[in-house]
């Protein structure tokens, strides 16, 4: 059977919580620093080139971006702000994060975030900060290792089993972690598996 999240389509973009839907379904965001490949992680996980904005310019995302799945009801990917852009304006800055801390501590269809890192620079204090609040709240979280593309096959398992590792100390086994690549498609399969258990709809 088809990919279930290759429908996905653009529903709403919200800037502020009261333009976020009705918080009665399952979703799962996607969240990281600015840059470290989200949208091109949402769009190979839909397998669509322009689903969710890419660009080289950091900060591209600048609202919450909710995304639909036409054949299953309430089920939402939502691509969130990056974080760490130090060209962001402060007071955007502050609106942002007390959107996201409000978003975090009260959304109840929220079933899990995947928090998407560069492979090369995993685990960032914000990075750790996001890994937290999903473990407090006592979601499952997964992280995403992107750009895999960019290291040898070698390089690329010794990167996951360090995070794997570092995470294991503080969170058990809540965090789980893979490579990733939006280019080559590594570990595309495995992520979607992940997000469609959190969406309670099957893989495939
Ligand atoms: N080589 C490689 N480049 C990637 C990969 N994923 C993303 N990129 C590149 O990284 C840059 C940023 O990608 P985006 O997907 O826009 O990143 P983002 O996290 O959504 O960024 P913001 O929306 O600014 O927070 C783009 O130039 C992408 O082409 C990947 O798996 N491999
Ligand atoms: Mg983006």
């Amino acid at each position: 059977m088809a990919n279930p999240l290759a429908r996905a389509q653009y529903m709403l973009a919200a800037h502020t919580p009261r333009q976020l839907p009705p918080d009665g379904g399952f979703e799962v965001a996607f969240a990281g620093r600015s840059n470290a490949g989200k949208s091109s992680a949402l769009n190979a996980l839909c397998q669509q080139n322009a689903l969710a904005r890419v660009s080289k310019t950091p900060g591209r995302t600048q609202q919450l971006v909710y995304f639909e799945l036409p054949q299953h009801e309430n089920r939402f990917l939502v691509d969130l702000p990056g974080y760490g852009y130090a060209k962001v304006p402060l007071d955007l800055k502050a609106h942002w994060q007390a959107f996201l801390d409000k978003y975090f501590q009260n959304r109840q269809a929220l079933r899990g975030l995947v928090v998407v890192m560069d492979i090369r620079h995993p685990l960032k204090d914000y990075d750790r900060h996001m890994l937290g609040y999903a473990v407090t709240r006592g979601l499952p979280a997964h992280a995403l290792l992107t750009k895999a593309d960019k290291l040898s096959r070698g390089a690329t398992a010794a990167a996951v089993q360090a995070v794997k590792r570092d995470l294991a100390k503080d969170y058990g086994d809540t965090v789980s972690v893979q490579a990733f690549s939006g280019e080559s498609k590594l570990g595309v399969d495995q992520a979607r598996g992940v997000i469609c258990s959190w969406l309670e709809i099957a893989p495939d």
